[in-house]
């Protein structure tokens, strides 16, 4: 009889390791999360926004942003969370699971999943698919943000117009007309908040926390002063209009030269604060609104 081992090996190299893809290092990496037929799982939400269920979503996205190994920012719109890595601060850093393809999309896809459903335990269990990829550039990935940003106006539209009409009469439509068609019945899609019209940018902010503490070695309670992060959602500037503030985000290439990437709280920031947030997050909010002002 054969050693457990070899067949263990044999199996490994001949087909389970033969499939294992690693995206390249040093780089950017995109992972993007959507829902799976959430027009379906959604039903019985408000339409066309749904002030709970976006608030959920910028809470999976707070999370995973704290959970993802070097997790710069994430964008949200409707039903789908983008997260930008990078893995080159120093030569020694590590990527989040060494870049393992299969890895990064389907523990991202299952934490969604299973963040989601925490959220809402008294609806049908929430699944996304995920997908990671390379971007090599850093005006590539602004690009990247600029054309999920599009697609979550022109969802926008959509959803609203969709409220309004029905499929049939929207057949054929642009989304201009579909703005038109929307003003005809007395309502503004540009007087929707800019969370549902432009998405949410979830960005880390650093602020001074007390901590207490036991002193090992002389049994004292002790207190300190530590910088936590948190993640708070962040109105989005328009991106084709202003691409400063999704530029100094980005961080460039070690190789790009010293350009003015800062990070921490230096862009202007506008806090969303929806319905069913928890205090400290508004709390984090309105500190940091004031910071923006
Ligand atoms: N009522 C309501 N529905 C929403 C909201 N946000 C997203 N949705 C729904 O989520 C859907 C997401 O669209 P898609 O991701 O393109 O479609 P899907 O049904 O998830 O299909 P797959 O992603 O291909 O599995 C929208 O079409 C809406 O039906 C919301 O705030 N309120
Ligand atoms: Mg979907």
């Amino acid at each position: 009889m054969r050693e457990p081992s070899q067949i263990g090996d044999r199996m490994k190299r001949n087909y389970e390791d033969i499939t294992r893809q690693f995206l390249p290092r040093r780089t950017y990496t995109i992972i993007r999360v959507d829902g799976k037929a959430f027009h379906t799982w959604t039903r019985g939400l408000t339409e066309p926004f749904d002030e709970m269920f976006m608030s959920d979503m910028n809470q999976v996205a707070i999370e995973m942003c704290r959970q993802l190994q070097g997790c710069r920012l994430a964008f949200l719109q409707s039903d789908e969370i983008s997260f930008l890595l990078t893995d080159f601060e120093r030569l020694e850093t590590d990527a989040w699971f060494g870049g393992e393809l299969r890895k990064l999309c389907s523990i991202s896809a299952s934490m969604a999943g299973s963040l989601l459903t925490q959220e809402n335990p008294h609806r049908p269990p929430a699944f996304f698919d995920g997908r990671a990829f390379t971007i090599p550039s850093r005006t590539e990935v602004m690009n990247y943000f600029v054309y999920r940003q599009q697609d979550a106006s022109r969802n926008s539209v959509q959803m609203v117009a969709q409220h309004y009409y029905s499929q049939k009469e929207l057949n054929g439509r642009n989304t201009d007309q579909m703005q038109e068609m929307i003003h005809q019945k007395g309502d503004n899609w540009n007087d929707y908040p800019v969370a549902c019209r432009r998405g949410r940018l979830i960005l880390p902010t650093t602020r001074p926390s007390t901590i207490d503490y036991m002193d090992g070695r002389t049994d004292e309670k002790k207190t300190t002063t530590v910088d936590l992060t948190r993640w708070v959602p962040v109105e989005p500037t328009i991106f084709t209009k202003d691409r400063q503030q999704l530029q100094e985000l980005i961080p460039p290439l070690p190789d790009d030269g010293p350009e003015a990437y800062s990070p921490g709280n230096s862009h202007p920031m506008t806090c969303v604060i929806l319905e069913g947030m928890s205090e400290a997050a508004k709390e984090d909010c309105t500190l940091h609104a004031h910071e923006g002002a």
